[in-house]
């Protein structure tokens, strides 16, 4: 048994030591073999992947401020599932600078291409102005990372096609100004298991043609979309939504996210929608929701699961919509809803009458028995204010997992849960704002 322990260990050694670094450089001018900074590869296609094996990073330098690439990189070798492949910026003091891969005038339509390649994880990378969709493009994948990278797309600026348990996450993404193409912030479709967490997202695309959503899942199996703060900061009244969720399966899990969409008159702030070919069940907590006139919320999920979360409009229009009777309204409960308008009505329940209704009527029926219908005193990016009638409102939701905020700042603060994505903290904890941009 001993003996058997110190072969693993052996073995475990040999493998990390094995575990390399390779370096690139535009700069340099040694042997272009990659194995140090002055022989580092000097340009993405130089690359040696024959050479990459799983526990490797390949670093690219910044320089000591900034280096600007107009290359591109299609992905030739994968890691394991404890040893993941990664393809990062420098950190070596004169290489740790931004690396900044620029898109026009780039013979590729995308920065990153992931396809039949497994565990590897992008990180760090600043991307601008790629055309094609998906300035990050990921297909066929396991276990793939996307993490800590800032996009501005003049396409969809991460794309994730039939993959599986893969991470995105911790990205801040945004748009170009005006551009007939579609700039989705994540665009994703058939995939199984994936995370979409701690994501910035601002859409500034004002073209009124093209579908611009912060997350737009098509056909996906299962997913968690958490944390993230997503904005429209547009003139769009329509095909301009935040989360769009479209004929999915399985579970798929909403909570912590800020999700404001003001402008919106036609489209969806947030919309789950099995349509005939869906069968996906909807858990949504502990969520800012705030739109335009209406549509806040669609959903098509007789098994849906709504609690803790805050959902405003600015208009009369009523904005939460249940299309389908739901099995247990007891599960759509303890949410705050609010209107800026004081007339007009707050539910549509089609199932009931045609459905539209105050949340008075709403409450008879037995819906948000414990709801609250107030204004929440919400801060420009959703956070709650002191006296909110949010603040420990909400239903301890530690048993289905959620247990922090949008910060990570542990739930409950005081004495309970908060509604929305935001746990107040007065004076405690000072928290960046989750409302960043990248510049061109
Ligand atoms: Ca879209
Ligand atoms: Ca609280």
């Amino acid at each position: 048994m001993y003996k058997r322990f110190l072969i693993l260990i052996f073995f475990t050694l040999a493998f990390r030591l094995n575990a390399g670094n390779f370096y690139i450089d535009k700069n340099a001018s040694g042997s272009d073999n990659g194995s140090s900074w002055s022989d580092a590869w000097e340009n993405f296609q130089n690359i040696n992947w024959d050479s990459i094996k799983p526990g490797d990073t390949i670093f690219v330098s910044g320089g000591t401020d900034s280096v600007i690439y107009t290359d591109f990189m299609e992905i030739g070798a994968s890691g394991v599932e404890s040893n993941l492949v990664t393809i990062t910026k420098g950190i070596d003091p004169g290489h740790n600078g931004r690396v900044i891969i620029e898109g026009l005038n780039n013979e590729k339509t995308t920065a990153f291409h992931i396809e039949d390649k497994n565990f590897l994880k992008i990180s760090n990378f600043e991307i601008r102005r790629f055309t094609g969709g998906g300035s990050i493009r990921v297909e066929n994948s396991i276990g793939s990372v996307i993490e800590k990278n800032k996009i501005l797309g003049y396409g969809s600026c991460v794309k994730i096609y039939n993959s599986f348990n893969c991470i995105i996450r911790e990205n801040v993404l945004t748009t170009h100004e005006n551009t007939p193409t579609q700039t989705d912030g994540i665009y994703a479709s058939q995939n199984t298991d994936n995370v979409y967490e701690n994501n910035n997202i601002i859409i500034l695309n004002q073209d009124s043609y093209p579908h611009c959503d912060c997350i737009q899942l098509q056909q996906e199996n299962s997913c968690i979309i958490r944390n993230n703060y997503l904005e429209q900061i547009n003139d769009k009244t329509e095909n301009s939504q935040g989360i769009f969720d479209k004929e999915g399966a399985g579970l798929h899990v909403y909570y912590n996210n800020v999700v404001i969409v003001p402008n919106t008159g036609n489209s969806n702030v947030v919309a789950f929608q099995n349509f005939d070919i869906g069968s996906g069940t909807l858990r949504a907590y502990n969520n800012t929701i705030v739109g335009g006139d209406k549509n806040v919320f669609i959903n098509d999920d007789p098994q849906t699961v709504v609690k803790n979360n805050i959902f405003v409009t600015t208009g009369p229009h009523a904005h939460v919509r249940f299309y389908l009777k739901i099995n247990d309204l007891s599960n759509i409960d303890y949410n705050l809803y609010y209107r800026e308008t004081e007339t007009g009505n707050d539910v549509i329940y089609a199932p009931e009458n045609g459905g539209t209704m105050s949340f008075s009527e709403w409450q008879s029926k037995g819906g948000d028995i414990h709801g609250i219908n107030a204004n929440p005193l919400l801060t420009e990016n959703g956070k709650i204010m002191q006296n909110s009638p949010a603040i420990d409102a909400g239903a301890n939701l530690s048993t289905v997992g959620v247990t922090t905020d949008i910060n990570g700042t542990s739930r409950p603060q005081q004495k309970l849960y908060d509604i929305g994505a935001y746990e107040f903290t007065e004076g405690k904890i000072i928290s960046a704002p989750r409302n960043l941009q990248i510049k061109k």
